[in-house]
């Protein structure tokens, strides 16, 4: 059996001691097996905390840029891989090859990226309030790390975490998506391949009670989630309770606001490929199209022309422009919305149904689809779809637009469509949400800036940028008092 089809822990491809497996299936072609992996249980999660945290002791010791040494070479190993493994994920999660490599080569940006920063782990040197003292800050690694992940990014997000983690000095236990456990796999395997030392990426595949007994476990300092509101809530609670450090990466209702005088040819292009790029199964996915009466009809219009012609299918055929979505749960979940939509007296301008057709049969399909005469208090307007579904709200001035789109309780990503440079600039402080495009779609992010939500979307941190580093590290202030003699802060310095 294929290692990949097994956990890795402490540098060893094993079996789950539960004995239990759960198989991954291709989402477009649903009699193609992808494997069995195993169901992990406490007793694994376990084995995989303590290899971490044996490896800590040498990892954490090691010169940071040496980290980055093996760092770059996984990015090296990525690159030679890329399409092999883009193949395989396309295969396992359903989108288009173009779209997977797209996936792989945010990983390789992100090795790059963290590799360089392994040799700026700044602290900072300022003076001292008292003479002959000499004050500093430097970061130390925290220790051992929980990732957990979603399918949808299932290489890119989480390099996001891990490599960042890795150039700090921590270990990690890694549990992705149990849809996407293959994607995981094959990634630790070029970390391996790459030289990385056993024990530093521990990997446990399972569902849900792996990803508990992770967040649980007294000796896994930090978590890192990307995934649903409804787990997220869960996770906080438990690191809460036990002090953890914690990251949360949630939902999102994205909107694209489209002015009068927008682009429409740019818009177009923008809310195709924001809408219904990854089957619409992206956080930054946009949802919510707000757009200005005056421009409303033409551009739905030449819209629905659009997103008709897309080509729905496998994505590692050719010409697949759209791919399934991951599984019957998330087809049920979308079918759900076209009831609530139904009932909410929307229109169904195009789709709203599974998709059929030549070679659509043996798969998740749902047609791409666009809601119109929706009011912003409605479900489909508030609640995320997670699927190929677009909402339109129809405003009449920017004030309006600000309203609707900050209507809701996420606040992840957002796009303003317009030629006036003055309104763009208010919309970037208006707008509630962690990322705003200006022309362009609400999805496309790059690895050295920050990544993350307002509001009910996370906890206040952020994946990629700079940022990052500093929630992978601790802040340890140093006091070097040279005078010879005790000195006393705030007492000898200061005459009452
Ligand atoms: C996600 O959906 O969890 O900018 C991440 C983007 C992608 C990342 C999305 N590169 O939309």
């Amino acid at each position: 059996m294929s290692d990949t089809l097994k956990n890795y822990i402490d540098g060893i491809w094993q079996d789950a001691s539960t004995g239990s497996t759960f198989k991954s299936i291709n989402p477009a072609r649903k009699q193609d097996v992808i494997g069995e992996f195993p169901d992990s249980g406490v007793e694994d999660v376990d084995d995989a905390v303590r290899a971490a945290r044996s490896a800590f002791r040498t990892w954490g010791r090691r010169p940071a840029p040496e980290r980055g040494d093996i760092l770059r070479r996984i990015g090296d190993l990525l690159t030679e891989r890329k399409s092999e493994l883009a193949f395989q994920m396309t295969r396992e999660m359903g989108k288009p090859f173009f779209e997977t490599k797209g996936d792989v080569q945010e990983a390789i940006d992100t090795a790059y990226y963290a590799a360089t920063e392994t040799r700026r782990l700044f602290g900072y040197t300022v003076p001292s309030e008292l003479p002959n003292k000499f004050n500093m800050s430097l970061r130390r690694p925290i220790g051992v790390c929980g990732v957990i992940t979603a399918w949808n990014f299932p290489v890119a997000v989480p390099t996001w975490k891990m490599f960042p983690a890795l150039a700090c000095g921590n270990t990690v236990v890694f549990k992705p998506s149990e849809y996407a456990p293959h994607s995981g796999a094959l990634l630790v395997q070029i970390f391996e391949d790459a030289g990385l030392p056993g024990g530093v990426v521990n990997l446990v595949q399972g569902n849900g009670s792996a990803g508990r007994a992770l967040v649980e476990h007294p000796d896994v300092n930090l978590v890192s989630f990307t995934g649903s509101t409804e787990t997220g809530s869960k996770i906080g609670e438990a690191c809460g309770r036990m002090h953890k450090r914690l990251s949360l990466e949630m939902g999102g209702k994205n909107p694209a606001i489209v002015l009068a005088d927008a682009d429409l040819d740019i818009v177009l292009d923008g809310l195709v490929w924001g809408a219904f790029g990854t089957t619409g199964q992206r956080c930054t996915a946009t949802s919510r199209l707000i757009v200005h009466e005056d421009v409303h009809d033409e551009l739905v219009g030449r819209l629905v022309k659009k997103v008709t012609a897309l080509k729905l299918g496998y994505g590692n055929d050719d010409d697949t422009e759209m791919g399934p979505v991951i599984n019957q749960g998330a087809l049920d979940k979308i079918l759900s919305y076209m009831e609530i939509a139904k009932e909410e007296g929307v229109t169904v301008l195009t789709g709203g149904k599974t998709a059929t057709g030549d070679g659509l049969e043996d798969g998740f399909f749902f047609e791409p689809t666009i809601f119109t005469n929706v009011t912003p208090d409605m479900r489909v307007a508030r609640e995320e779809i997670f699927g190929p579904v677009l909402s339109v709200l129809k405003i009449k001035t920017y004030e309006e637009a600000i309203e609707v789109a900050n209507n809701i309780e996420y606040g992840l990503s957002s796009a303003l469509y317009t030629s006036d440079v003055s309104i763009a600039f208010r919309a970037m402080h208006d707008i509630e949400a962690g990322i705003t495009y200006i022309n362009g779609p609400t999805i496309g992010a790059e690895a050295h800036m920050p990544f993350g939500g307002v509001k009910g979307t996370g906890n206040g941190h952020r994946d990629g940028g700079w940022e990052v580093f500093e929630f992978y590290s601790e802040t340890k202030t140093i006091y070097v008092d040279y005078s010879g003699h005790l000195q006393k802060a705030q007492i000898d310095n200061v005459d009452d």
